[in-house]
Order: C-alpha cells, then sequence, then structure tokens
C-alpha cells in the first residue's frame, strides 16, 4: 500500500485546525500509520526543502517551518500520493479550488497549511527524515 507524509503546518496548528484537517484526509479514505508533533529545526527543515533551496523563499521557508510546532503524518493507502495532493489544493491558497485545504484554509502561498509528498520516491525519503520503520503501524 502505498505511503505519503503530511506536515500539518505551523499556521494551522495555531488555528486549531489540526482535527479538520485529519478528519479531510481520513473521509477520503485514507489511513493513518504515524503520527507526531515536534518542532522542527533549522537543519531539518533544510533537508526537507532541500529541493527549493535556490529559490528565493527559502530561507523564509525555513523560518517559516521552524517557528513553531508542526505534526508529521504517515497516511497510507491506494494512490496515497495523488488522492493527498488533490485533497490539499494547488500551492497558492488563491488558486486552490474551493474544498480543498488549502482552498479553504490557506492563508498565503507560504502559509498555506499543509505539506504533502509531491511523489511515491518523494515519500519514501521524506518519511525517513521523520520516522523510523519501527515508529510506522502496519495493519
Ligand atoms: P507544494 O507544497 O505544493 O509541493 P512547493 O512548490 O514544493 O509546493 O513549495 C514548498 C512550499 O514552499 C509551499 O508549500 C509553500 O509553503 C512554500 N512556497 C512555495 N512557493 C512559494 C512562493 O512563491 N513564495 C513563498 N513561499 C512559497
Ligand atoms: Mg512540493
Amino acid at each position: 500500500m502505498e505511503r505519503s507524509l503530511v506536515l500539518i503546518k505551523p499556521d494551522a496548528i495555531e488555528r486549531g485546525l489540526v482535527g479538520t484537517i485529519i478528519s479531510r484526509l481520513e473521509e477520503v479514505g485514507l489511513k493513518l500509520v504515524a503520527m507526531k508533533m515536534l518542532h522542527m529545526d533549522k537543519e531539518l527543515a533544510r533537508r526537507h526543502y532541500a529541493i527549493h533551496q535556490d529559490k528565493p523563499f527559502f530561507n523564509s521557508l525555513v523560518n517559516y517551518i521552524t517557528s513553531a510546532p508542526i505534526i508529521a503524518i504517515i497516511f497510507e493507502g491506494e494512490k496515497a500520493v495523488e488522492v493527498i495532493r488533490k485533497t490539499m489544493g494547488a500551492t497558492d491558497p488563491a488558486k486552490a479550488e474551493a474544498g480543498t485545504i488549502r482552498g479553504d484554509f490557506g492563508l498565503d502561498i507560504e502559509h498555506n497549511t499543509i505539506h504533502g509528498s509531491d511523489s511515491t520516491e518523494t515519500a519514501t525519503e521524506e518519511i525517513k527524515l521523520f520516522f523510523g520503520e519501527d515508529e510506522i503501524f502496519s495493519y
């Protein structure tokens, strides 16, 4: 079964949206197999977002994601990566469709509420940054 990494970002935790976001992902049939709350340090943030290291928003993104605790979750399900990306909506909340998590709750292109892996390969790499195999539940 496919796995993907979700991060509930600081803006969502601050606004009390954790339950709503988890519900939306459970409602589309995804199963929680690991979850933890943590305060990412800069090194973890730079590794997680390494692909963006040359972008103009990189430093701001690292500062934001390390500004307060986040919740890291592994969801498992049929086509989990694709299903999560669809449920999240476009990166920019202004462009995300109504009914998607970012479309309904995102504040701006940086403070967009949730992260979801963009491919199965990325998911495997990202999951390793946040969880050991012994922390992942098997049904
Ligand atoms: P994704 O989260 O939809 O995969 P990416 O392009 O991988 O989007 O960007 C990673 C994160 O970086 C976004 O979720 C958002 O928080 C932030 N970000 C992306 N583009 C911008 C931008 O143009 N300005 C500021 N922050 C951005
Ligand atoms: Mg991405």
